[in-house]
């Protein structure tokens, strides 16, 4: 069994190499949902949804997020009725969000909703959220302290950031599949995908028991950059890293997750690794079409393997 731990883009990638070439039985997603917020009404877990779309090949390649092919009348209507369009709900990624706010209504657990929204889109692994808890990732920026979506989506990043906070993680437990995997004694490795580190993995490294149980674990834990040459492949983690004092490179991310980490794998146009204490692996990172996310996949559950 193998466990990944992803975000949003960088890790649906990466899970989704692991699922060409792992079976449904050896391969678990735990998802971060501290970006997870409710938006007119709607309960969004935009990194569940990446996965999983992701997963079932319906994702939108050039935004990363939301659904292929979409269309856009219902923001549109919604604009006409003076509504907050900031954050895009296409026309079908809304059928999502309706259906997981209802079932949440009903009582069920996230757990639950993203079960039934995998097994109807046709993804055989399992995904899970980190929590059937609420965590909320907050930035405390020079504007203010801003919640996820509203730094991300809303203010593109742009605030300058001081401080990162996962409110209610010291109070989530794990989701029960996530639990149960982190005590499957089949577990052989542990991968933390190329997702931002400070915004996507660290609220799930945030949980209630989950780096303690990683460190406790047998199984390596290995991490992927998702900065090369000092720059990140998608979103704001090497601007995040230098704006909390930290070294935006490999060093830099080698240095954040420090010992929880058995393996770090880096790119091989990264020169930067000189001060790295991990064992690393140097290979191609950049995930840009499907045979490169299952090459990388098949590189990392190699170097695991070695790490064993
Ligand atoms: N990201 C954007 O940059 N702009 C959007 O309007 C937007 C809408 C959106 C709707 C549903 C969903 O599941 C994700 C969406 N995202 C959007 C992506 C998301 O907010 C971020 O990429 C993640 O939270 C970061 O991992």
């Amino acid at each position: 069994m193998i466990l990944a731990l992803a975000g949003g883009v960088g890790g649906a990638k990466l899970a989704t190499g692991l699922a060409g070439i792992l079976g449904p039985d050896q391969l678990a997603i735990a998802v971060n949902t501290g970006d997870d917020f409710v938006f007119q009404g709607l309960s969004i877990s935009p990194d569940l949804d990446t996965v999983t779309y992701t997963l079932a090949g319906l994702n939108d390649q050039e935004k990363g997020w939301g659904l292929a092919e979409e269309s856009w009348q219902f923001l549109a209507a919604l604009e006409r009725l003076g509504g907050e369009a900031w954050f895009k709900l296409g026309d079908k990624d809304l059928a999502t969000h309706v259906m997981r706010s209802y079932w949440l209504s009903k009582g069920w657990t996230l757990s639950e909703v993203t079960a039934r929204i995998c097994s109807a889109l046709g993804i055989t692994h399992q995904v899970f959220p980190m929590s059937d808890d609420p965590v909320r990732t907050f930035l405390d920026t020079e504007i203010g302290e801003l919640d996820f979506q509203t730094y991300f989506v809303r203010e593109r990043c742009q605030p300058k950031v001081r401080n990162v906070r996962y409110v209610g993680a010291d109070q989530a437990k794990p989701s029960e599949a996530f639990m149960k995997t982190l005590q499957d004694t089949y577990l052989s490795a542990i991968i933390i995908c190329p997702s931002n580190p400070i915004l996507s993995v660290a609220p799930i490294l945030a949980v209630q028991g989950v780096s303690p149980s990683l460190r406790s674990h047998p199984a390596p834990v290995i991490a992927v950059s998702p900065i090369i040459e000092g720059k990140a492949v998608k979103g704001p983690a090497a601007k995040l890293f230098r704006e909390l004092g930290k070294d935006p490179s490999v060093a830099g991310v080698a240095e954040y997750y420090g010992d929880l980490l058995d393996g770090l794998v880096i790119d091989a146009k990264d020169k930067d690794r000189a001060a790295i204490r991990q064992k690393t692996l140097i290979t191609n990172t950049l995930m840009q079409t499907d045979q490169d996310k299952k090459n990388l996949a098949s590189d990392v559950l190699e170097f695991a393997r070695s790490l064993i």
